[in-house]
C-alpha cells in the first residue's frame, strides 16, 4: 500500500518535466523510454496483483490475537497426509459391466431432487480414469488416498447372493495403482449408496440391514484385506439418516420426521459393530489392519456465557457426533441426554415410549469399543442457544431444543452453507477427545468450495486460506493439546458431483472439466500449496532456513 502511494506521488511529480524532455529527445530514447515505461507499468500491475493476492489470503481478522495466531512447526515423521472422494461423487460408470442401481442413481434420475438435474452417470468419469487421479495424487505427493467402495458394483442386488466381479476387479486395480505409487489405501465401506434393492427392502429402517452390510464388509475384509489396513465402515450417519430420511433432500429423499431417523441410525451402530466383530475376529490377527468410522458435526458455539446456552451447544454437538460416538467410544448407548430428550417429547405428543430405540444389554456389551480410530469430518462451526420447540408435530430437531446462527463476520464460502472458521477446529477436537475417551483420531475430511458453473478458477487464495490455517488449528489441537491425531484428509482430490447441489459446488484441489469427455484434472493454486505442506510435515520455522 505505501508503496503505491509513493509511485502515485513520483508520478504526478514527474508528468511535466518528462513529458517536456521526451518530447525534445532523439528517436532512439523515445523508444527506450517507452520500453522502460511498458516495463514500469507491468511491474506495477504485478505489483498490486500480489498485494491483492496477499490481502485475500490474510483472512484471518485476528478477533481473537492469541486464539487465531500462527503456530510453527512440524508434525512427526509418520503422520499421514491425504485426500478424500466418494464412489458415488467421481466414479460415472452407473450401470457398466454389471454394476447395480443405488439409491442414488434412482434420486439423481427423478426430475427436480438435484440441481438442474445434475447426476453422477459420468461426473469425473473415475471408473475409467483412476489412473489420472493416481497420478495427480503422486504429483502432491500424498500418503494416503481415502475413496469408497460402490456397494453395488460389488453385489448389484446388495446381497452376495451375485457376485460381480468386473466391480471387484476394478477395485483390485486402483488398490495396485495406489500401492505402486506409493500411496496407501483408506477405504470407506459405505458413502451414502445404499443398493436400491436394499432400499427396496426398507433400506436402513429393516435392522436385516446389518446382516447384509456385515456380508458386504466381510466379503471386502476378505477380498482387499492383504493390500488395505485403513477401513472405514460408515461415511457420516448423522448425515446420511438426517438429511436422507428426516429432510429428504438427499437420496432416498424421505421426510419421516422425527421416527425414522433413530430407527435407521440404531440399525446403523448395530451394522457397524457386527462388521468390526468380523474384522477383529477374522482378520485382524492376519491382515494387521485398523478398522473405523467416520462421524462429523459442526463445532456448536455457545452463543453466550449463560448456563442455558452452554448446555444447549453441548446438546447441539451430542446430537450430531455423540449419538454415534457414545455408543461405540464410552458405554455402548446413546447419551444421557438424546435419551432424554427424546423420551420427555414423546410423551408428551402422548406416545407411551420413547421414538429412540433401546440397545439391549446385550447390544451395548457389542457395540462399547468398536472401532480402532475415530475418523472425524469437520467444516464449519455454528453459534448455538437454548430455544423451547413445542412437542407437536414431532420432529427431529425439535427434540433438541436449541437455535443456530452464524456470525456475519465470518467469511463465507461457494457453499452456501458453510462458513470457515479455522478455531473451531481446534475446539471441535479438543471437545471429540474429552468426550471420547481421548481415541486416536484421522481427520477424515475438511475442506472448502468455491461456486463456479463451469470457469475454472485457479487462483484459489480461499482455499489457501482455508487448508493453512486449518491445518495450522490441527497443529495446535496435536502440539500443544496433545490430541492423537495421526492424519489429515482434503476433501476432495478434485471437483466433483457434490450430491444434491450438482457440479457448481467445487471442492477440488483440482479443477475438472465436465464439459470435456476427457474430464481433464487440472491444478490449482492450492495443490502445490498442499504438496508443501506435505513436503514439509507442517510449518517449519522461518529459522530453520526452510520457508514454506
Ligand atoms: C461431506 O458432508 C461428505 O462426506 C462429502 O461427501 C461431501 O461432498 C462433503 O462433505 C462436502 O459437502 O444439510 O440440507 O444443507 C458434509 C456435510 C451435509 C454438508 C449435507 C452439506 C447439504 C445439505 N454435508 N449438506 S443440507
Amino acid at each position: 500500500m505505501a508503496l503505491r502511494r509513493v509511485l502515485c506521488f513520483c508520478i504526478k511529480r514527474l508528468h511535466w518535466t518528462t513529458t517536456r524532455a521526451i518530447w525534445r529527445s532523439s528517436f532512439c530514447s523515445k523508444i527506450a523510454f517507452c520500453f522502460l515505461l511498458g516495463l514500469v507499468v507491468l511491474s506495477y500491475r504485478e505489483l498490486i496483483r500480489a498485494e491483492q493476492r496477499y490481502e485475500k489470503f490474510v483472512y484471518r481478522e485476528f478477533q481473537d490475537p492469541e486464539r487465531d495466531s500462527f503456530l510453527y512447526g512440524t508434525f512427526p515423521s509418520n503422520f499421514s497426509w491425504g485426500v478424500a472422494t466418494a464412489a458415488y461423487q467421481i466414479e460415472g460408470a452407473w450401470n457398466e459391466d454389471g454394476k447395480g442401481p443405488s439409491i442414488w442413481d434412482t434420486f439423481t434420475h427423478t426430475p427436480g431432487r438435484t440441481y438442474n438435474n445434475q447426476t453422477g452417470d459420468v461426473t469425473c468419469d473415475s471408473y475409467h480414469r483412476y489412473e489420472d487421479d493416481i497420478a495427480i495424487m503422486k504429483e502432491m505427493g500424498m500418503k494416503h488416498y481415502r475413496f469408497s467402495i460402490a456397494w453395488s458394483r460389488v453385489f448389484p442386488d446388495g446381497t452376495r447372493n451375485r457376485i460381480n466381479m468386473a466391480g471387484v476387479d476394478y477395485y483390485h486395480k486402483l488398490i495396485d495403482g495406489l500401492l505402486a505409487a506409493g500411496i496407501q489405501p483408506m477405504v470407506t465401506l459405505y458413502h451414502w449408496d445404499l443398493p436400491q434393492a436394499l432400499q427396496d427392502m426398507g433400506g436402513w429402517d429393516n435392522d436385516i440391514m446389518a446382516v447384509h452390510f456385515d456380508n458386504y464388509a466381510d466379503f471386502c475384509f476378505n477380498e482387499y484385506g492383504s493390500k488395505v489396513k485403513l477401513w472405514i465402515t460408515f461415511n457420516e450417519p448423522y448425515v446420511f439418516t438426517k438429511v436422507g430420511l428426516e429432510t429428504g433432500v438427499h437420496a432416498p429423499g424421505l421426510k419421516h420426521q422425527g421416527t425414522t431417523v433413530y430407527r435407521a441410525a440404531h440399525n446403523v451402530l448395530k451394522a457397524h459393530a457386527k462388521a468390526w466383530h468380523t474384522y477383529n475376529d477374522r482378520y485382524r490377527s492376519t491382515q494387521k489392519g485398523k478398522c473405523g468410522i467416520t462421524l462429523n458435526c459442526s463445532w456448536g458455539q455457545a452463543a453466550t456465557d449463560s448456563e442455558e446456552d452452554k448446555a444447549a451447544a453441548d446438546r447441539y454437538m451430542q446430537f450430531g457426533f455423540g449419538w454415534f460416538a457414545h455408543p461405540i467410544f464410552v458405554n455402548g448407548d446413546y447419551p444421557e441426554v438424546i435419551k432424554d430428550k427424546v423420551m420427555k417429547k414423546s410423551l408428551a405428543q402422548g406416545l407411551t415410549t420413547s421414538r429412540l430405540p433401546e440397545f439391549t444389554e446385550e447390544e451395548k456389551q457389542l457395540l462399547k469399543g468398536t472401532s480402532d480410530f475415530l475418523g472425524a469430518n469437520y467444516y464449519t462451526a455454528v453459534y448455538v442457544s437454548a430455544k423451547e420447540r413445542q412437542a407437536m408435530p414431532p420432529g427431529f430437531f425439535k427434540d433438541q431444543d436449541f437455535m443456530t446462527t452464524d456470525d456475519e463476520n465470518w467469511p463465507t464460502s461457494g457453499a452456501g452453507w458453510m462458513r470457515p472458521v479455522p478455531w473451531g477446529f481446534r475446539k471441535f477436537l479438543n471437545w471429540i477427545n474429552e468426550n471420547f475417551n481421548k481415541p486416536v483420531i484421522y481427520i477424515t475430511e475438511n475442506g472448502v468450495a468455491e461456486h463456479s458453473e463451469d470457469e475454472p478458477m485457479f487462483e484459489d487464495t480461499w482455499r489457501i486460506q482455508y487448508l493453512t490455517s486449518h491445518v495450522n488449528e490441527m497443529l495446535k489441537a496435536y502440539t500443544l493439546d496433545g490430541i492423537d491425531i495421526r492424519g489429515y484428509t482434503y476433501w476432495s482430490l478434485m471437483d466433483n458431483l457434490e450430491w444434491a447441489e450438482g457440479y457448481a459446488s467445487r471442492f477440488g484441489l483440482y479443477y475438472v472439466d465436465f464439459k470435456n469427455p476427457k474430464r481433464p484434472r487440472l491444478p490449482k493454486e492450492s495443490a502445490s500449496v498442499y504438496a508443501k505442506v506435505i513436503r514439509n510435515n507442517g510449518f517449519p520455522e522461518p529459522a530453520s532456513g526452510m520457508l514454506w
